[in-house]
């Protein structure tokens, strides 16, 4: 379909970035998602973070499952590995890949309906295993591919475009993470940019499992009055509790704020997270304290945004496994094959 390709040509004036790579280089195909729909302005964000953060593209492997939202990555980084799973299995298929070459970033694309009904349990194993990736959930409260049904994330009490009320307990997505050891949450908008690129940016950098919940509206089933997860309803409820700047490398902060109201977390790569705090008694790294303020936060209604937790020394699955530093996939048949002498003594050792 010759619609979808965008052309070649790229303007001699467009900003570069270290690798000379303008904006154009990160693009995917042309997007077939609803004019307005909220997961475009991800791809976008997901687009200008790498820019920024001068990625080589095939360094990145994108993986989704299936819904509006997985086919995004078609999207974005036309120059990536990339891998569309069945629904609901995006996180086995990315731990596998992971675990066979540990030199790609990870970015697992899925949906509220594709992770937290059908792939509730595979999100769950996938975060609490600590798999090295950047797991976004584009959160509408529907499935929106199959027309509008109300998904798990869809909260009590809200009514769906033809009027139905939709009776079951919501899920909430970075309230399991947290719980289950995520060692970067996030939550924020998909039409709040500013929030968004420095999350993704910092979640890139995070060595461990980073999930990122982005409230995502469907325009087409899910934005009217009556539902939570709307433009006007997130707007109006949303809370941030800290603005984010993502410092490259060893950069001084050059910031000059308030005692305590500046809160700075330095990663394993050097790389500093300036948390400019909006609520005074919020800490990143308290992880209890966080699932406490969002439970808080979310029985009056309101949508908490921001970086929710981080732990600055995190694990991973590769640590927990004590697997080699080489890739799998570069490992020879000297390196996997220990010899007949050292096989008899593992076979002698389980007789
Ligand atoms: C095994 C299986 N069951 C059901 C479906 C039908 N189906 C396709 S997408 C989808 C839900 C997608 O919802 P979500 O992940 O929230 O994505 P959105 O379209 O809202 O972005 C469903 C149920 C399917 N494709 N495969
Ligand atoms: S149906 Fe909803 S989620 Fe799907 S593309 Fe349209 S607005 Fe986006
Ligand atoms: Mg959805």
């Amino acid at each position: 379909m010759t619609y979808l390709a965008k052309p070649k040509f790229h303007h001699p004036s467009l900003p570069k970035n270290a690798l000379g790579y303008t904006h154009r280089d990160y693009e995917g195909s042309i997007s077939t998602l609803c004019a307005g729909c909220g997961h475009d302005s991800i791809s976008a964000a997901i687009i200008e973070a790498c820019f920024e953060l001068a990625i080589e593209p095939h360094r990145v492997a994108k993986l989704s499952g299936i819904g509006c939202s997985s086919k995004t990555p078609t999207y974005f980084l036309g120059h990536s590995h990339g891998f569309n799973s069945v629904h609901g299995r995006m996180p086995s298929v990315l731990t596998g890949a992971n675990l066979a070459n540990r030199e790609l970033i990870y970015l697992g694309v899925s949906g509220d309906g594709d992770s937290a009904s059908i792939g509730f349990g595979q999100f769950a194993h996938a975060i609490r295993r600590g798999v090295d990736m950047v797991y976004v959930v584009e959160n509408n409260g529907v499935y929106g591919l199959t027309k509008g049904q109300f998904s798990a994330t869809a909260d009590r009490g809200t009514k769906s475009k033809r009027g139905v009320m939709n009776n079951d307990s919501p899920i909430d997505m970075v309230g399991i993470a947290l719980q289950l050891g995520a060692t970067f949450v996030a939550r924020s908008f998909s039409g709040d940019k500013a929030q968004l690129v420095p999350l993704i940016k910092a979640a890139i950098s995070h060595r461990g499992a980073a999930f990122i919940d982005v409230l995502s509206p469907c325009i087409a089933f899910n934005n009217h009055a009556g539902s939570t997860k709307s433009f006007d309803y997130v707007r109006e409820h949303n809370q941030a509790v800290n603005k984010l700047d993502y410092l490259l490398g060893r950069a001084p902060i050059a910031v000059d704020y308030a005692p305590g109201t500046l809160q700075v977390v330095e990663q394993h790569d050097g790389s500093k997270l300036v948390l400019r705090k909006l609520k005074d008694e919020y800490d990143v790294s308290d992880r209890v304290a966080a699932m406490n303020f969002l439970a808080r936060h979310a029985a009056k209604g309101q949508v908490v945004t921001g970086l929710l937790y981080v732990d600055n020394e995190p694990e991973d699955l590769h640590l927990h496994l004590a697997t080699v530093d080489r890739s799998l996939n570069s490992l020879g048949d000297a390196d996997l094959c220990p010899g007949a002498a050292t096989l008899e003594k593992i076979n002698a050792s389980l007789r």
